[in-house]
């Protein structure tokens, strides 16, 4: 009911509508139509009450739901169904238990806050409440389950184009899951995957970018790696459109990948925008770290790295972190 008045207010664009009105069409008494309003103001729209002609919409709040979403949204089926949380631990999590059971493709979960925000290895993830974009696409490509690690690329190269071409930041890669901007991480992805012998059931992508957090959000330990689009272009950022920008970005690579599980179309793209080829890195897994001169990425979406002794190694996405030589990249 309450987004069904929110309907009715935009539907008067700028121009207020009587509760009378509203009652009458919605078949709802007055009352009813004055707390749902309440509850409007209380999530921050802004609505403006006039004695005589009734209530007027003047202010939608940055938040993600669908409803604010939508005149964002330029895609054909990625973000086309919203599952807004206003909190929830994970969008992961939820994503997860959601995809064991049918779903659409492209499915969104969003949320305002995560109270348990995840990274790899059960990190944790900062997610601030109504500062960030926390979110997770829910997919099930017709590819093969050894091609689906490589959907980290093109998510990376979706977010990365979304915040260069909204935030005009010279946002970079730094291979295999983060954005980073100014030599800090301004964006995580998790992919993970469920998959039965050649089939995948499900994919889900958890993309965390934060958007207008603060250093002080981030807390301490974070805050030294971390930044967000609001500390490097000095000014907020639409959530909203940041959001509608990266669902737009990933369904047209995202449409070129599934077309044979290659990343091969996009690759120079990739590459042209990494944070780590050209540089000296260390690699660190739960085996051991080394160090060498990051060279390439291969079509399979692995680092190639040459060593001190000249010799290549490729590397595989799974578990590795990558620094720079004197701190994060
Ligand atoms: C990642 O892990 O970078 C993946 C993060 C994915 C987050 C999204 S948000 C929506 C969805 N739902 C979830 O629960 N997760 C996904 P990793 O490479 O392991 O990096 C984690 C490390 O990044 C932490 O150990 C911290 O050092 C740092 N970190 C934590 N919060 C951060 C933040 N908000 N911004 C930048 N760095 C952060």
């Amino acid at each position: 009911m309450k987004n069904r008045i929110l309907e009715e207010l935009r539907a008067n664009s700028g121009q207020p509508v009587s509760g009378e009105e509203i009652s009458r069409r919605l078949g709802v008494s007055r009352t009813a139509v004055w707390k749902h309003i309440s509850k409007l103001r209380s999530e921050g729209y802004s609505i403006e009450s006039h004695t005589n002609s009734g209530y007027k919409l003047v202010g939608s709040p940055d938040i993600l739901s669908s409803s604010e979403l939508e005149p964002y949204l330029h895609t054909e089926f990625i973000g086309r169904n919203i599952i807004y949380l206003d909190s929830i631990d994970s969008t992961n999590t939820y994503a997860k238990k959601k995809a064991e059971g049918l779903f659409r493709e492209g499915t969104v979960v969003v949320a305002d806050e995560q109270t348990g925000g995840r990274g790899r290895l059960g990190r944790h993830w900062v997610s601030t409440k109504g500062k960030g974009i926390w979110m997770t696409l829910m997919l099930k490509p017709d590819i093969l389950p050894s091609d689906a690690p490589k959907l980290s690329i093109v998510a990376a190269l979706a977010v990365t184009n979304a915040i260069r071409s909204c935030c005009r930041l010279d946002a970079e890669i730094k291979w295999p899951n983060d954005i980073v901007a100014g030599g800090k991480k301004l964006c995580g992805i998790l992919t993970e995957m469920s998959a039965e012998e050649d089939e995948i059931k499900y994919v889900i992508i958890g993309i965390g970018i934060n958007a207008n957090m603060d250093n002080d959000d981030f807390g301490q330990e974070v805050s030294s790696i971390a930044t967000s689009v609001r500390i490097e272009s000095g000014m907020p950022v639409s959530r909203k459109a940041l959001a509608a920008s990266v669902l737009f970005e990933f369904e047209q690579i995202y449409r070129v990948f599934t077309r044979d599980g290659s990343i091969k179309a996009f690759l120079e793209d990739y590459k042209s925008k990494s944070a780590v080829l050209g540089k000296e890195v260390r690699l660190i897994s739960k085996k051991e770290e080394i160090t060498g001169l990051a060279v390439d990425i291969s079509e399979e979406g692995h680092l190639v790295v040459r060593l001190a002794d000249g010799s290549y190694r490729e590397i595989m996405s799974g578990e590795v972190s990558i620094r720079g030589m004197h701190g994060y990249i």
